[in-house]
């Protein structure tokens, strides 16, 4: 069988499931998306994944898997031996209800009017208005996931998929100055020790020492 592939672009959603590929010591191939330079509407790229979005996951047996929890589910489950999908009807519950809300609302609702406003407003008179929106999305979200972290170091208490889905946009809060509740910003301290995701960070260019220096809401806290 053919080695994967994952078509990624640095610092983007992607990084989940990089991190996800480095935990489970997979070998696959690396491939670029530029999106800004428009890579994802490529015909080349189209004809692997429609939705012209990344992250893809192109499996040995040449058939591409799209969105997030998809592959992350798919990752988990297809190694068992690394134990990173949970056990129990409970655990796995609180694992997608968590990644369902990171990819849908977190990063779909509100980092994307964040980074990509131009996709929610034609008129560039209302993109800061978009943006702010955006802002408002994405912290009442980290309230919602702080609260749902209390007491516990990972999202459903042991190391899950769910974890390098939640650092996705810590990491992005990191990059932008939005500031992370305590039970958050101590969970991404806690990702950015781990070697896989420091492994990822660095292939990526970014120093993971330089990292996790992020603000602390204490609002939210
Ligand atoms: N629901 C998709 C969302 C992925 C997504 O929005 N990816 C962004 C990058 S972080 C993207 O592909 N943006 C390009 C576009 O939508 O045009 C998933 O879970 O994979």
């Amino acid at each position: 069988m053919a080695a994967m592939k994952l078509y990624m672009t640095p610092g983007s959603c992607s990084t989940g499931i990089h991190i996800i590929l480095e935990e489970l010591e997979q070998v696959f191939e690396a491939y670029i998306v530029n999106l800004p330079a428009g890579d994802h509407f490529r015909p080349d790229y189209v004809a692997i994944n429609p939705k012209s979005t990344i992250p893809t996951l192109v499996r040995g047996d040449g058939t591409a898997l799209t969105e997030v929890q998809a592959i992350a589910y798919w990752l988990a489950r297809t190694n068992p031996r690394a134990r990173l999908w949970p056990e129990y009807p409970d655990a796995e519950t609180r694992a997608l209800e968590a990644m369902a809300y990171v990819v849908g609302t977190v990063h779909g609702q509100g980092f994307a009017r964040i980074f990509a406003t131009n996709t929610f407003a034609r008129n560039p008179a209302d993109h800061e208005s978009v943006r702010e929106l955006g802002r408002d999305i994405v912290a009442k979200g980290f309230s919602i996931l702080n609260d749902g972290l209390a007491a516990k170091a990972y999202v459903v208490g042991s190391f899950s998929v769910a974890d390098p889905i939640l650092f996705y946009v810590e990491f992005w809060a990191d990059k932008t100055n939005i500031p992370l509740p305590a039970n958050l910003a101590a969970h991404y301290r806690r990702m950015l020790a781990r070697p896989a995701v420091q492994r990822v960070l660095r292939e990526k260019g970014y120093n993971p020492a330089t990292l996790g220096k992020c603000l602390v809401d204490p609002i939210r806290s």
